[in-house]
């Protein structure tokens, strides 16, 4: 089968849907850093709408400083890709051709070819997805972890920049030195105020370094926070391999997701804006409630939902979902006690939020993983469950099922201790001290749930003498001994 390209876009499947504007005239004004699956399924999807709706210099040069390699995937595909949307039996493929050219950070070229690509005149916009943890910051407190490897080589001068941070202040200096003029930063993370937690992360980097390129900053680059929402698991070789087939060529970049989507973008741009809202996304003065609704309802849900669905030996979310004792559960907590939690973003219901929150993770077309989405819970539960557990203890609440839904957390990365049955290998850049604590706190689940909300980069200092850690000592000893199933079921009682 012929590999998807410029040059058999025109050969495809009959029936293929494939990109309605010019590619050939389409020049590059933005950049992407990290292509993954879900830059490819949602900002890539948004823009080729975009492009379609009104066509302009918008397209796309996407960066990558880890794999996957795009010059093995995109370039020899001219930076085309399918993605399919799938919901029970529906699945609807279409090819997106908004990005134009790639670039693999793997050496000092490479970054240079990176660092001038940002730095050029006709790049207004800069969007990203680097994960929770490629912002480098403390989780708790925001501030930036200074002792972060990446960090470290970056502050050394490293060549090429291991971090985007590193990368992004490199650039900026090129854009300051060449008079390239300004540039909005958009964060499309599922970190709390993520364009102005980038902000303060890089301002933080560069002000260490470089007093002149700070404030140049300060005048000439915007940060808007966003909103970004579209479950787009890692694809599966068989995802490829379907994709594949249903265009007529084969497609090593393809990516799947469910057919909801969702961006709110701050209207707070330097220069030039995209307009995405031709393909619907939403412009708005304050972001903020939006993400807060997002990431304490769907995000928490996903969360809980994976972390206990693996202890009871579900492979992945939509089957947690369904499970009669956890989905259950996971609404009381969301109706009962995340939902007084929650601002109001105008246009967004509650009530239906977490009914369409609960629905879209069971769509059982979606194959995301419960390890997947317990990669990296550290950088992700203070945003989706501590925050609003704080909140709640705050108004004087009793610890309830968020109480729960933190020690889920804790519970999945202490099974990778030998005393927990080394179930599996979380893979979280806070496991190994997690473990070590579950190694070294014997049969005491009260002294381990103190010692592990001790652990400030997660909860601060303020849940230490809280009702919180009775709760979490309890339901360590419910979910990590004996029969968690059962006191799910007595928690379902209880609660
Ligand atoms: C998931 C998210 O893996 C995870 O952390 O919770 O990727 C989630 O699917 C997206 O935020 C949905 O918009």
């Amino acid at each position: 089968m012929q590999r998807l390209s410029q040059d058999t876009l025109a050969k495809l499947s009959p029936g293929s849907r494939r990109p309605h504007y010019d590619r050939t005239k389409l020049a590059i004004g933005m950049a992407h850093i990290g292509v993954g699956a879900f830059h490819r399924c949602h900002q890539g999807e948004f823009t080729d709408d975009m492009l379609e709706a009104r066509f302009g210099s918008w397209g796309v040069v996407g960066i990558n400083l880890r794999p996957p390699l795009l010059t093995d995937i995109l370039a020899p595909q001219d930076g085309l890709y399918s993605r399919t949307l799938r919901e029970g039996a529906s699945a609807q493929t279409r090819v997106i051709g908004a990005i134009r050219k790639v670039i693999d950070i793997r050496d000092p070229t490479d970054g240079e070819a990176a660092i001038s690509a940002l730095a050029a005149p006709q790049i207004k916009v800069v969007t990203m997805t680097l994960t929770e943890k490629g912002y480098c910051h403390i989780p708790s407190s925001g501030a930036l972890d200074w002792s972060r490897p990446d960090v470290i080589c970056d502050r050394d001068g490293a060549s090429p920049p291991a971090s985007a941070l590193g990368l992004l202040a490199l650039a900026l200096e090129r854009r300051r030195r060449t008079g390239a003029g300004g540039l909005t930063l958009i964060s499309c993370d599922n970190v709390p105020g993520n364009g102005a937690l980038l902000r303060s992360v890089l301002t933080a980097f560069i002000a260490a370094q470089s007093s002149p390129l700070a404030a140049w900053i300060e005048t000439n680059v915007a940060f808007p926070s966003t909103m970004v929402d579209r479950i787009a698991p890692a694809p599966t070789a068989e995802d490829l391999v379907s994709a594949s087939e249903t265009i007529g060529a084969r497609d090593e970049a393809a990516v799947v997701g469910e057919p909801f989507r969702q961006w709110v973008i701050d209207d707070h741009f330097a220069a030039d804006r995209p307009p995405w809202d031709l393909a619907g996304a939403q412009f708005v003065a304050d972001v903020t409630p939006y993400e807060l609704i997002k990431m304490r309802v769907l995000n928490a849900a996903q969360s809980t939902l994976s972390h206990l669905g693996a202890l009871l030996g579900h492979a992945f979310s939509f089957q947690a979902a369904d499970d009669p004792v956890l989905a259950p559960l996971v609404r009381r907590m969301l109706e009962r006690e995340t939902a007084g939690t929650l601002p109001h973003a105008p246009g967004m219901r509650i009530a239906p939020y977490i009914d369409t929150s609960l629905s879209r993770i069971a769509n059982s077309a979606i194959r995301h993983r419960c390890h997947q989405i317990g990669t990296d819970g550290s950088q992700k539960i203070v945003q989706r469950l501590v925050n609003p557990l704080r909140e709640r203890l705050a108004a004087r609440h009793a610890p309830g099922l968020l109480a729960l839904a933190v020690t889920s957390w804790l519970a999945y990365v202490l099974c990778g201790a030998r005393r927990f049955g080394n179930r599996w290998q979380p893979d979280d850049p806070m496991a190994a001290e997690v473990i070590a604590i579950g190694e070294q706190t014997g049969d005491d689940f009260d002294g381990l749930a103190r010692a592990l909300i001790g652990i400030e980069a997660v909860f601060g200092r303020d849940l230490r003498d809280s009702t919180a850690v009775p709760a979490i000592a309890m339901h360590l000893r419910g979910l990590l001994t004996g029969d968690p199933q059962g006191y799910l079921r007595e928690c379902l009682v209880e609660y």
